[in-house]
């Protein structure tokens, strides 16, 4: 591992971000002693996943919460995850025009990555664009995703702080939420509060995280926000800071990192028992068993085990 690309990262030289990102999100950096010298460089930031419908005003909330972060003279890393772009990790024109904006500024760095097709890497390429962010010395990264497929799921729950954005309109959301996003979400945002219905959807909400939360989590805030008119911002940027804080003293944020460490060197290990055993004569033998439908015959268990059981490496 070459000790100068570490050491550039380390110096926030975005030219060098820029490259190493696009290798990440390309997959073109396995080598373990690139993120084992990383790591130590990666604890500083604070990580926040701001997920929710699309079209909900994530952007908008964190073009605002970037200049709240930088007149309070915090350096922040943005990553969009979009579903919608291929998984070259092209920025869409949006990101940027975003990216336009604050160019001229080093203690802002805004890169978007795409999902498609993609679903079982992105939450660990995420995570370490997050760590390359984070090593480069930035004390916010904030990872945005759309609330929709499993990919985004696993990458908000690896964050210090999971931070849900409704609009006035999701009232039959929050049903569907109870299930899977209240479990994640530490923080609501209600925005678009400029629409009818935000306050009724701020209490029902209330009462139902009141009512429902589980244990271990703290009872999240609900804050209304019109990001589109930078209204509300600034409090939610305290709000966030407020929570983290007492969560951190409840423990969880502790928790939160032991479990996500965990979950990435269970997957690791996953992922590296996977490659060494799929080797293309298996996979052969799993396409030749597979070859036609006289094979459906046979139970899928059967040739699993056989396949398994097989000598062929
Ligand atoms: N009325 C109103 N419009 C808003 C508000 N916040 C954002 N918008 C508008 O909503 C649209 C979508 O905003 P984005 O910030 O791109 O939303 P997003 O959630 O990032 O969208 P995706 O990333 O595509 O899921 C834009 O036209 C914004 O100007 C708000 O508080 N009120
Ligand atoms: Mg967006």
């Amino acid at each position: 591992m070459d000790q100068n690309i570490i050491n550039n990262i380390r110096g926030n030289d975005h030219r060098i971000l820029s490259r190493i990102i696009t290798k990440i999100i390309d997959n073109k950096i396995n080598d373990s002693a690139f993120y084992t010298a990383l790591h130590p460089h990666t604890q500083d930031s604070v990580r926040i996943g701001i997920t929710g419908p699309p079209g909900a005003g994530k952007s908008t909330l964190i073009d605002h919460l970037i200049q709240t972060a930088l007149d309070d003279k915090k350096s922040i890393g943005v990553i969009a995850i979009d579903p919608t772009s291929p998984f070259t990790g092209g920025a869409l024109l949006g990101d940027r025009v975003r990216m336009n904006k604050f160019s001229w500024n080093d203690a802002v760095y805004i890169r978007s990555m795409g999902s498609r097709g993609d679903l079982g890497g992105l939450a660990k390429r995420a995570q370490e664009v997050g760590d390359v962010l984070a090593a480069s010395g930035k004390d916010i990264v904030i990872f945005e995703t759309v609330g929709v497929g499993q990919g985004e799921y696993d990458v908000i729950k690896a964050v210090d702080i999971a931070i849900v954005v409704l609009v006035p309109e999701s009232g039959d959301e929050v049903q569907l939420m109870k299930a899977g996003l209240i479990e994640i979400a530490d923080f609501f945002v209600i925005n678009k509060s400029d629409r009818s219905g935000a306050n009724r959807l701020a209490s029902t909400l209330k009462s139902i995280l009141h009512n429902d939360q589980p244990s271990e989590k703290l009872e999240p805030p609900v804050l209304n926000t019109i990001a589109s008119k930078d209204d509300g911002v600034s409090a939610l940027y305290t709000k966030i800071f407020t929570h983290l804080n007492k969560m951190e003293q409840a423990g969880i944020i502790s928790q939160k990192q032991l479990d996500r460490h965990r979950d990435r060197v269970f997957d690791l290990v996953q992922n590296n028992l996977l490659n060494e055993f799929w080797t293309s004569k298996r996979l052969k033998e799993l396409e030749q068993r597979t070859r036609d439908l006289e094979s459906i015959k046979s139970s899928a268990y059967e040739i699993a085990e056989d396949i398994m059981r097989s000598t062929k490496v």
